[in-house]
């Protein structure tokens, strides 16, 4: 946008001066030609990760730090996304910064991009490309290694036991990058402890409502339904829905009855953790807007920015947790 900006400034620029003293933006101002302007394609509100995710990137691209965002909520629809890119690409922004809802689809879009010389940086979940030159920097979480903590803690907590372990799986949304990195580290767990069984695998498309629906028609007719002993949820939002279900149908949750792990570990999930009703969370960093600032102001620099960055991420338990911990939180 400032290429565009800077040529016809500089024309209307001699035309004036010709003319007369030119037009000067009052002191202070920034003006359109100063900013560096982002246009950003979020995925939708569907997590109380992903209004995190949004108010980080809203706290970095202000004005006041040389910015102008333009900032698009896609409603949980690629086609919303893929029409914003182009969008931007009209626009002649500087930047794209993209949150995929999914990984698949993209190649044609971001050819596009790459054609009208815009750099596009994904954030959060990636997507799947032939050609990684599609995308300049890539800033999120390593799905896999989030699911390998939560497999890790299983395996502690049921060592040595024969019987068998009874893990309901609640998916997000499908093809998401954390979906397939979560789930893949239990199939492969599951693969590899022979008492381990996968009783039902449900879609809980990262939200409240969709698990509480899916879990409570699972639920009820479920015979034995003391015999549940993990359900594993895909982020905090499947958790509350997961725990709703279970505790409607009778089930106790906590470190003695149904063991509930999640990802993300929100305020709200690490406050059922510190009560004791979810067992495990799973950090996952929704905190990105500085780094994604810092691959921009890496390539304004004339440099090439890290093509993957990883935020680190931990994992919590009742044990871990205090009030004050949680209220130190920033999301
Ligand atoms: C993870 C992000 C996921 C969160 C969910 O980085 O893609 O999407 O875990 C969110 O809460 O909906
Ligand atoms: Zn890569």
């Amino acid at each position: 946008m400032r290429r565009f900006f800077s040529i016809a400034l500089l024309t209307l620029g001699l035309a004036l001066s010709c003319a007369c003293g030119g037009g000067r933006t009052p002191p202070g101002e920034p003006s359109n030609e100063d900013l560096i302007v982002v246009g950003m394609c979020q995925v939708g509100a569907e997590s109380d990760w992903r209004v995190a995710n949004s108010e980080s990137m809203k706290a970095v691209f202000t004005e006041e730090n040389g910015y102008r965002l333009l900032f698009d909520v896609a409603r949980q629809k690629q086609e919303n996304q893929i029409s914003a890119v182009r969008k931007f690409i009209q626009q002649q922004v500087d930047y794209i910064v993209l949150m995929p809802i999914s990984e698949s689809g993209w190649d044609s879009v971001l050819q596009e991009a790459k054609e009208a010389g815009i750099p596009v940086i994904l954030v959060d979940r990636m997507v799947n490309v032939e050609d990684e030159s599609l995308y300049a920097a890539h800033v999120g979480s390593d799905f896999r290694a989030e699911g390998g903590l939560a497999v890790a803690w299983m395996e502690e907590t049921f060592q040595g036991a024969e019987d068998p372990v009874r893990v309901i799986h609640v998916q997000g949304t499908p093809g998401s990058t954390a979906q397939l990195g979560r789930t893949a580290a239990l199939e492969e767990a599951v693969e590899a402890h022979g008492n381990w069984e996968l009783l039902a695998q449900l879609d809980g498309d990262f939200t409240q409502a969709k698990t509480y629906e899916v879990m409570t028609e699972y639920l009820s007719s479920l015979p034995g339904k003391g015999d549940v002993d993990v359900v594993y949820c895909e982020n905090d939002n499947i958790a509350f829905g997961a725990l709703q279900a279970l505790e409607e149908q009778g089930c106790v949750c906590g470190e003695q009855g149904v063991r509930i792990i999640t990802f993300d570990a929100t305020r709200g999930a690490l406050t059922e953790c510190l009560r004791g009703k979810i067992a495990l969370a799973v950090e996952c960093n929704p905190l990105l807007g500085p780094l994604v600032e810092e691959a921009i102001q890496t390539m304004e620099a004339g440099g090439t920015p890290e093509k993957h960055r990883y935020v680190e991420e931990q994992i919590f338990t009742s044990e871990s947790l205090t009030e004050a911990l949680i209220e130190s939180r920033e999301y």
